[in-house]
């Protein structure tokens, strides 16, 4: 979802080769090839060969022209700001909260079930939403102002993805989402990436 959203927002021409979670297809020999780690997004352009979402976020907005109203600063500032939200949503959302509930929930069979893990890992995700809630709400529109810009898009996918989980989440932030919701760039991407669900089954 991230990469297909930054690919729409920036306008690219781009070859999808969909691979699913958990259906083998990210262990076949062909694709551990592409990504040893054996998970998805990869993204392949020329001969360069990139895992980990944030970081394919971050090229591509290092990468190609950004179009008017999209932040995609050069300056070491304006870059720290930016990664600053990248490394908080992989570290603070992605690792520590969201995937902890994925694993020993929904993917309990897999992983084993933890459930003091997965309420404090719930309760966690709330701290730290609650944390960033009176920045986002300063920033305006978006977390660099009027700009929109990856961590928006890094954001707003943890913000779904902890909805979809059933966790309220501040108010504050549930602006956020339907402002950042109208992207047309956020819509066709969910087209693409959830082809078998509607917005409000995910959200
Ligand atoms: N840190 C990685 C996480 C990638 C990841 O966990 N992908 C999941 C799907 S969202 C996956 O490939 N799961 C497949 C599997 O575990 O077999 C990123 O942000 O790109």
């Amino acid at each position: 979802m991230r990469v297909h959203w930054m690919l729409q927002e920036l306008g690219l021409a781009y070859d999808f080769k969909p691979i699913g979670a958990r259906t083998g297809e990210t262990q076949t020999a062909a694709y551990k090839k592409l990504n040893p780690k054996g998970k998805i997004p990869t993204l392949q352009h020329g001969a360069l060969v990139l895992t980990e979402s944030p970081a394919i976020l971050t090229y591509l907005a290092e990468t190609f022209d950004p179009p008017a109203g999209f932040y995609a600063p050069t300056d070491p500032v304006g870059r720290a700001r930016v990664n600053e939200w990248c490394y908080f949503v992989s570290m603070e959302l992605d690792a520590h909260t969201l995937y902890v509930i994925r694993r020993h929930d929904a993917l309990s069979e897999i992983y084993g079930t933890a459930p003091d893990a997965v309420a404090s890992a719930k309760e966690y995700y709330l701290k730290q939403l609650n944390a960033v809630a009176g920045r986002v709400d300063a920033a305006g529109t978006y977390l660099f102002g009027d700009a929109f810009s990856t961590a928006d898009i890094l954001f707003m996918t943890v913000l779904d993805w902890g909805r979809n989980y059933g966790i309220a989440l501040p108010a504050v932030l549930t602006d956020y989402q339907q402002r950042v919701g109208k992207r047309p760039a956020y819509h066709r991407a969910f087209g693409l990436n959830y082809s078998d669900r509607t917005i409000a089954e995910v959200r």
